[in-house]
Parts: C-alpha cells; sequence; structure tokens
C-alpha cells in the first residue's frame, strides 16, 4: 500500500505570479493587498535572507511593476489618475519592505554616510527612494532627501551633515543643465558625487561629460561606493563650458532666453500648416503649447549636451504618445519645421533638428500618419 500524497497547504506563488499580484493591487488602488503580496516576497528566515529577499522585491518587484505602470501609461491604457494611485501604492509597499526588514539589519557600524537626493525640479522620488534603501539594507547611513531638491538647500544639507558622497538622480533629461549645477555646486563644497537614473543616458552617457560618478542601479552605487569616489580636486568649482566646451558659442543660452517667442511662433506656424488645430478647444489648444513648450526644453537641452540622440528619442516618444491618444504623429513636422526657420543661424541646433526630422520621416511617424 503506498502512503496517500501529502502537501502542507498551497505552494509558494512564483515570482512572476507574485508580480502580477502586485500589478493587480498597485492598478486597483488596493494598499492592503499590495502590502500582503510584499510581505509574501519578502517572507521569513535567517536575518540573511530577509535582507536578501527585501532587496530582491525592491529591485525586481516594485521596480518592474513601476515601469509596467510607466509603459501603460504612454500606451493611454491607463489614466494619470491610476498612474498616480498606482505610484502611491508602490510608495507603501517600499515602506513596508524597508521596515520588514529594519529588525534583520545588523548592528554593525555603517560602512559609511550617504545623502540621497532628487535634482531641483525632479518629480520622480520613487527611483531615489529605491536606491535609499537598498543602501540602506547593504549597510550605509542614508539620508534621504527626497523629490525636487533646490542645490543651494542641497548644498547647506551637506555643509551642516557632512557626507561621504551625495547621490543625485534625475528621470528627466530636460533637468539635466541643473543637475550640472548641482554636480558641480556640491563637488565644490568638497563632497563627491555619482548620479543616476534615465535622464543621464545610456550607460550615464551625460553623468560622464558632467564629471560625475555613474552607476545604473542601487547595487552598481554600493559597489561605487566601497571602492570610493575620490575627494573632488581643486578646480571642481567651475563653469558648466569647462566640462562642456561647445556651451561658448551661446547657442544654448540663446536657443534658452528666446524660448518663449520660439513657442509663440511655432504654435502660430503649426496652426497655419496643420489645420485641425484650428478647432481645437481651449483646453486642447493649452495641452499644445505645452508640447511645443516641451520641444523647444528638450531642444535646448540637447544643444547643451550637445548631443542629438536626446532631442530625437524625445521627439519619437512624442510621436508614439501622440500617436496612442489619437493626435496624428504628423502634426510634430510643421513645429520641426518652424523651429528650423526660427533657428537658421545656429548651426548646432539646426543639426539636431535635422537629424530629428529624419527619424520622425523614417517611421517615427508610422503608418497613421
Ligand atoms: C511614477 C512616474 C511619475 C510620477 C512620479 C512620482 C514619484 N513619487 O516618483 C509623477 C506623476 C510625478 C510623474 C511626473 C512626470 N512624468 Co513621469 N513617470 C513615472 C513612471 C511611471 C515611473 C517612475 C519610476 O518610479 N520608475 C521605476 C524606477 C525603478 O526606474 P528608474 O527610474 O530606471 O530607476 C532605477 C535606475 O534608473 C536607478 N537610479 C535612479 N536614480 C538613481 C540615482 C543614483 C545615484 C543611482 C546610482 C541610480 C539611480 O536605480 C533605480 C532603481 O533600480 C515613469 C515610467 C518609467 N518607465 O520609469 C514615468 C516617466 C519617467 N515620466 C515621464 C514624464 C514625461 C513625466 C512628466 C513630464 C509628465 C507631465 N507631462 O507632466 C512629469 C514630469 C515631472 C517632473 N518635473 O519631474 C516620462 C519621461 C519620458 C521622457 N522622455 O523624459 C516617463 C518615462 C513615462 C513614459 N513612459 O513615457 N511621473
Amino acid at each position: 500500500m503506498t502512503a496517500p500524497h501529502v502537501t502542507d497547504g498551497p505552494a509558494m506563488p512564483s515570482h512572476e505570479e507574485l508580480c502580477e499580484q502586485l500589478w493587480r493591487a498597485a492598478i486597483d488602488c488596493d494598499e492592503i493587498h499590495a502590502v500582503a503580496v510584499v510581505r509574501n516576497a519578502v517572507g521569513g528566515g535567517s536575518s540573511a535572507q530577509v535582507v536578501a529577499a527585501a532587496e530582491r522585491t525592491l529591485l525586481r518587484m516594485i521596480a518592474p511593476v513601476q515601469e509596467r505602470v510607466g509603459i501603460q501609461w504612454a500606451a493611454n491604457a491607463i489614466t494619470v489618475a491610476q498612474e498616480h494611485a498606482a505610484t502611491a501604492v508602490n510608495e507603501r509597499c517600499v515602506s513596508a519592505v524597508a521596515d520588514l526588514a529594519a529588525p534583520a539589519l545588523a548592528e554593525v557600524p555603517p560602512l559609511g554616510r550617504v545623502t540621497v537626493a532628487c535634482v531641483d525640479g525632479e518629480w520622480h522620488a520613487l527611483p531615489a527612494r529605491l536606491v535609499a534603501e537598498v543602501l540602506r539594507l547593504r549597510g550605509w547611513h542614508v539620508d534621504y532627501l527626497g523629490a525636487q531638491v533646490p542645490t543651494e538647500h542641497l548644498v547647506s544639507y551637506l555643509h551642516r551633515r557632512p557626507a561621504d558622497a551625495v547621490l543625485l538622480s534625475s528621470s528627466i533629461p530636460a533637468h539635466l543643465p541643473v543637475a550640472h549645477a548641482a554636480i558641480s555646486a556640491c563637488q565644490a563644497a568638497g563632497v563627491p558625487v555619482m548620479v543616476g537614473g534615465a535622464a543621464f543616458g545610456p550607460q550615464g552617457r551625460y553623468a560622464h561629460r558632467m564629471r560625475a560618478a555613474w552607476a545604473p542601479d542601487a547595487p552598481g552605487a554600493h559597489a561605487l561606493l566601497k571602492q570610493g569616489l575620490g575627494r573632488p580636486t581643486a578646480d571642481a568649482a567651475r563653469l558648466p563650458d569647462l566640462d562642456l566646451p561647445h556651451l561658448n558659442d551661446q547657442e544654448y543660452t540663446l536657443v534658452r532666453q528666446t524660448a518663449r517667442q520660439l513657442v509663440k511662433q511655432t504654435l502660430a506656424d503649426v496652426e497655419e500648416a496643420f489645420p485641425p488645430l484650428r478647432s481645437y478647444t481651449e483646453y486642447q489648444r493649452e495641452r499644445t503649447a505645452e508640447d511645443i513648450d516641451h520641444i523647444v526644453t528638450y531642444l535646448a537641452t540637447s544643444v547643451y549636451v550637445d548631443d542629438a540622440d536626446l532631442f530625437t528619442t524625445f521627439i519619437t516618444w512624442t510621436a508614439d504618445i501622440l500617436r496612442s491618444r489619437g493626435v496624428p504623429p504628423r502634426s510634430l513636422l510643421p513645429a520641426v519645421d518652424s523651429l528650423q526657420r526660427q533657428l537658421k543661424d545656429f548651426p548646432r541646433t539646426v543639426g539636431i533638428l535635422t537629424e530629428a526630422c529624419g527619424a520622425l520621416t523614417a517611421g517615427a511617424l508610422g503608418p497613421a500618419a
């Protein structure tokens, strides 16, 4: 006679199942269930197991769910309100994971003290918060300052509470000039700087040009911190053109200074070339003006870092966003044409616009254009 098959209750859900459960809870705005899911993912065991599971939950569950929120928003599959709600749920999950792991953190002196902050104007605090929590799990004392920290307040904070390094986060490339100013101000205060987040481009391309250390993620940040970043050199207090000599041509300054006029004229030219705009409601017109304002800001940023890819990526992303919202992406071409005419005396800027125009006509406008 064979023994009956015995199971001890339902099997532990797989990592993929837990991610799916968290996604559902986030999108249903169900904070209680979401916290139960991450509690399940962290589980129990030795202190080392809990700490490792907490890091996995932060980086391989909450972060990908948050990225999925972005993809669904971009595809117009969820609303802005749903995106905000899901982010709030994920923020609560990050806190829950940190609380679950806290008792397991060893009572040993910290590896060092770091400050984590978002650059001025940057609202994307969750990426910085994830970095802060993972560094805590790995033994660092972390002062986490959150979203949009004005540079002068960041520097005065660092004077009052010295840190071995400051870690700056930015998700939106349009904040790169501000990030550059923050990097040199912190270095001038004698504090080594590491940066991260999507704003700094593929492989931290822009970070290196701004003389900041860069890591792709929190484990990478931990590894660099352990190696030591090295104190800033005597020439740390510098004007931006020392790092980016092309700024001497003044194209960035002039595009920034005339931005308001550029937006106004571009809006008028788009209206002329794209008749459907004439019957837009006031609300739709305001959104269009906002889009053109973003186009000019990203153009200026692209000129700042002297990289046409930055603007091309932005304009093709905008084309996708417009298409998923039923607005023909071909409405972007008159805007780019108008800017090319208005800025014809600025060779670097015209080059950037020409490359973007090529990318738009080569396919980004899509079959529905
Ligand atoms: C949530 C969210 C918001 C929330 C943020 C709330 C919050 N508390 O964080 C709100 C509603 C405020 C918001 C606003 C906006 N957002 Co938003 N947002 C997002 C979303 C969906 C998630 C961000 C996130 O948490 N990502 C998850 C983390 C885990 O990923 P991560 O950023 O790569 O971070 C990891 C690494 O980069 C690294 N890292 C990050 N920082 C650092 C720092 C250091 C030192 C190191 C070493 C590493 C490191 O470690 C992190 C963890 O692994 C993203 C989509 C996405 N794919 O990210 C869009 C996204 C970033 N937003 C976008 C946009 C356009 C905006 C707005 C301009 C929208 C608008 N029209 O108003 C505004 C801009 C606000 C501003 N001034 O900053 C776009 C940006 C596109 C672009 N071309 O620039 C995205 C990509 C959405 C999309 N799919 O198109 N947003």
